[in-house]
């Protein structure tokens, strides 16, 4: 798979969030996005800081935190994504009727669409979910932008073949709100422009023994993938989250380098 450059494709992009998240990637010369799956704010925090220069996107399951609260995660978090130049991208994996999404998305303790640039959903709901998420956004000023959840990395996985294809399309329906996917493949025609973020990439291990399975960053890249998101390989026990970052980070340009040669 050869495709434009990232660059290239800034100018035409229909989603004005796709379009912010090009060209921080060409400033910054990254396509990573690290996961940070961790436990308490202050890793979560320090792992922002530290690694920040070396990503486009940091991933997070806010739900995860133990000491949570919107004031001393949320608002650092914010302050960290502009002194470094990251987007945020909560994965929620919203998969309800649409008006239950748009208060999870928009209420509660998280109140999600307030600071996340990114989130995301399964198509299984149908259309609604996209509707009642892209309702959510209507008070918001800045730049917002859903992926589907179009293939998983998981082993035995369902979401694929028809529900893959009808997923495509049900993001064909809402191209300035639904800007991508989170994919293991290059999906739609090139003139439609996706972004594909790709989890489970990993340089060293195989799999988690609870389903996940990790490729390689060259697999996941020359296979169409934009953007790879990489946890525990790079912040797992034992390892350098710097060095690993950079690690990563180059890979991820290498390959993507390479691919539009
Ligand atoms: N994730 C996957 N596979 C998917 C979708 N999402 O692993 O198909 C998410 C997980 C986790 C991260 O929820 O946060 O990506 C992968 O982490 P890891 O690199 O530590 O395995």
């Amino acid at each position: 798979i050869t495709l434009k450059a990232y660059e290239d494709r800034i100018a035409t992009h229909p989603s004005p969030l796709a379009r912010r998240l090009l060209k921080i990637m060409t400033d910054k010369k990254t396509n990573l996005c690290v996961s940070l799956d961790v436990d308490t704010k202050d890793e979560l925090l320090r792992l922002a800081d530290t690694l920040g220069p070396y990503v486009c996107v940091f991933k997070t399951h806010v739900d995860t935190i133990e000491d949570y609260t919107y004031e001393s995660v949320i608002v650092p978090l914010v302050e960290l994504s502009k002194r470094h130049n990251f987007l945020i991208f909560e994965d929620r994996k919203f998969a309800d009727i649409g008006s239950t999404v748009k208060s999870q998305y928009t209420s509660g303790i998280f109140k999600i669409v307030q600071w996340a640039h990114i989130t995301n959903a399964h198509a299984l709901p149908g259309p609604g979910i996209v509707d009642g998420l892209c309702a959510g956004t209507k008070d918001i000023s800045e730049e917002r932008g859903l992926l589907l959840l179009a293939e998983m990395s998981s082993s035995g996985s369902l979401a694929t073949g028809d529900y893959t294809d009808k997923t495509v399309d049900l993001a064909r329906r809402n191209k300035l709100f639904t800007f991508g996917f989170i994919a293991q493949n290059r999906l739609g025609a090139d003139d439609e422009d996706f972004i594909i973020m790709t989890p489970g990439v990993g340089l060293d291990d195989k799999g988690d023994g609870l389903g996940q399975q990790y490729r390689t960053v060259d697999d996941a890249v020359s296979g169409g993938s934009d953007i790879i998101i990489v946890g525990r390989g790079i912040f797992a026990k034992g390892r350098d989250a710097v060095a690993e970052s950079k690690r990563y980070r180059e890979a991820g340009w290498k390959a993507y380098t390479a691919r539009v040669k």
